[in-house]
């Protein structure tokens, strides 16, 4: 199976976050039929949506993967119920969501699974982070995603730091951070 581009949004607002993401990152890097290939900075954002809540961290990955779709999805909902357990008594139910943004060349409407993610377009916090790991990404119609970023407001979108804080693919110390606790 040749291994398809495909981009895994990550957000949290409970807990350290940026653990968790570092945690989920190692993971999928060691999971069989997924690599690593660059993650984009660290966003702080402003919620979008839902009740009166923290500010967001937010970032995003690009991954070479050998699995169906449906395949990543489940692991990536795997790795979202671990870091929950970690976190359940202490932090509350949710400390880390990763989004299946977008897969080369996918469309997908299944009661499962929307590709790309529904809502991409409209949301900065999920749109920067990914233009900045695939700035050639394109809509299932030829659109650059890095066009339709630019027509997107920029408030409540802040770099906090660079992709190394969240995690380098060609390291072997990704060790805990107790730096960004929310
Ligand atoms: N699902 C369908 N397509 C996908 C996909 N491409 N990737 C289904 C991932 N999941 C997909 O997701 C609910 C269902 O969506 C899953 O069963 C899956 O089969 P979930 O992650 O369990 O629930 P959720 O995250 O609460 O819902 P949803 O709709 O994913 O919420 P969003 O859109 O992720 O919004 N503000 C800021 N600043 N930053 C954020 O990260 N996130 C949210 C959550 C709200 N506001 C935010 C942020
Ligand atoms: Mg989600």
């Amino acid at each position: 199976m040749i291994a398809a581009p495909a981009v895994v949004g990550l957000g949290g607002n409970v807990g350290d976050v940026v653990a968790a993401f570092r945690r989920a990152l190692q993971s999928l890097d060691q999971t069989d039929g997924v690599r690593v290939i660059s993650v984009s900075s660290l966003l702080r954002t402003a919620p979008v949506g839902g009740p009166e809540q923290d500010d967001f961290f937010n970032a995003a990955v690009l991954l070479a993967v050998e699995l169906e779709p449906a395949e990543l999805l489940a692991v990536l909902q795997a790795l979202e119920v671990a870091a929950e357990r970690v976190r359940a008594e202490r932090w509350g139910p949710r400390t880390l969501d990763l989004d299946l943004l977008w897969w080369a060349d996918q469309s997908l409407e299944t009661t499962a699974l929307t590709l790309p993610h529904p809502g991409l377009t409209e949301r900065r916090f999920a749109l920067q982070p990914l233009v900045e790991v695939a700035p050639s990404a394109l809509t299932g119609d030829g659109r650059r995603y890095a066009d339709i970023l630019s027509t997107l407001p920029s408030e409540g979108v802040e770099v906090i730091g660079g992709p190394s804080l969240v995690y380098d693919p060609t390291s072997t110390d990704n060790g805990g951070s107790e730096s960004c606790r929310t």
